[in-house]
């Protein structure tokens, strides 16, 4: 378990996401200054994005970039909250495309250089909530999924929207060994009227600048009404089906992760309760600090209505 305190405070710690502008020039002067800043762990080299404000962010003060990116989870790079931002530097993100295809009229591999161009990135800051109990505040780069599915065409039979990590066993050291724990690609699913929900993204930053290979890098999906694990990371395609998709930790443990996983303070998880989080870096330790779980993560105004007549207990 990292406990931040033990770090030297770095300048994304101590600059408002407001005024947050360009990191490199924080660090480089504080280079200058004799001060060595904490740089995250192996971050591949970011940068800079395009972006323009959105009305949907939130303005609670995002959890600090060291944080954000050295306390992960991503099992193609191990089990430990650790282990992503120690092994994903390995991760080519460059070329990569994505394939989206199924039940839409235009099917396409795009580039993602190519789809980037084409897209309004926009700074998004999000409550994300992990179905483990703790939760951060991160200021995404991104654009709504609904943009990339508009121009695929979706014809009137697709009803979900499947997505799929990258299998590269020889980049991704989770893949491989004698007891993968879980079957290879992680794989995630959302409802057609959730995936093209305003606030549904597609990110392909953090912090004004590219993904760290630990958060998804490339593109990774963000639904912050949800548990934090369906937020597929390092996706390579996208498909619009007919039928309920597969997702990965259903697979695993059906009885523990549905395919819904809205957050729900009301619904247990079995083996704990949902009740409150962990806000992550906010010093205290483990057990200090909680605070209560909002329903659907505090986005209930904009999304409970999807819900609506559904029994949420039996939906989890
Ligand atoms: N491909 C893939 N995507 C993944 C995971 C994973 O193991 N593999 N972990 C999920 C879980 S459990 C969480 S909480 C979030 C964490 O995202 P973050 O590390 O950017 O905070 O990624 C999700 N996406
Ligand atoms: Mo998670």
């Amino acid at each position: 378990m990292p406990n931040s305190s033990y770090r030297p405070i770095a300048p994304s710690e101590i600059t408002p996401s407001k005024i947050y502008f360009n990191r490199r020039d924080v660090l480089l002067g504080a280079a200058a200054m004799g001060f060595a800043p904490a740089l995250p762990n192996r971050r591949a080299a970011a940068a800079p994005l395009k972006t323009v404000s959105s009305k949907f962010s939130t303005s609670i003060n995002p959890t600090s970039l060291q944080d954000i990116t050295s306390y992960n989870n991503f099992y193609e790079f191990g089990v430990g909250k650790e282990d992503p931002a120690a092994n994903a530097h390995t991760l080519t993100t460059k070329p990569w495309s994505i394939t989206v295809d199924g039940l839409v009229a235009k099917p396409q591999e795009l580039g993602l250089e190519d789809l980037l161009k084409a897209m309004t990135l926009e700074d998004r800051t999000y409550r994300m909530r992990c179905v483990e109990g703790w939760s951060m505040v991160i200021p995404w780069v991104g654009f709504p999924l609904a943009d990339l599915l508009k121009r695929v065409e979706p014809m009137g039979s697709a009803k979900y929207v499947a997505f799929e990590t990258l299998v590269r066993p020889e980049e991704m050291p989770g893949q491989g060994g004698y007891f993968p724990v879980l079957d290879w690609p992680y794989v995630e699913g959302l409802r057609l009227d959730e995936a093209t929900h305003p606030l549904t993204i597609l990110a392909v930053g953090l912090y004004g600048e590219t993904l760290p290979n630990q958060n998804g890098a490339p593109i990774r999906l963000v639904v912050p009404w949800k548990y934090g694990f369906k937020g597929i990371k390092s996706i390579v395609r996208i498909s619009l089906v007919e039928e309920q998709p597969p997702t990965s930790w259903n697979i695993q443990a059906p009885g523990e992760y549905g395919f819904y996983s809205n957050v729900n303070p009301e619904v247990d998880h079995p083996r704990w309760s949902q009740a409150t989080e962990r806000p992550i870096g906010e010093g205290g330790g483990l057990f200090a600090n909680r605070v209560p779980t909002l329903p659907f993560n505090g986005y209930a105004d904009q999304v409970a209505g999807l819900y609506a007549g559904m029994d949420l207990r039996a939906n989890f």
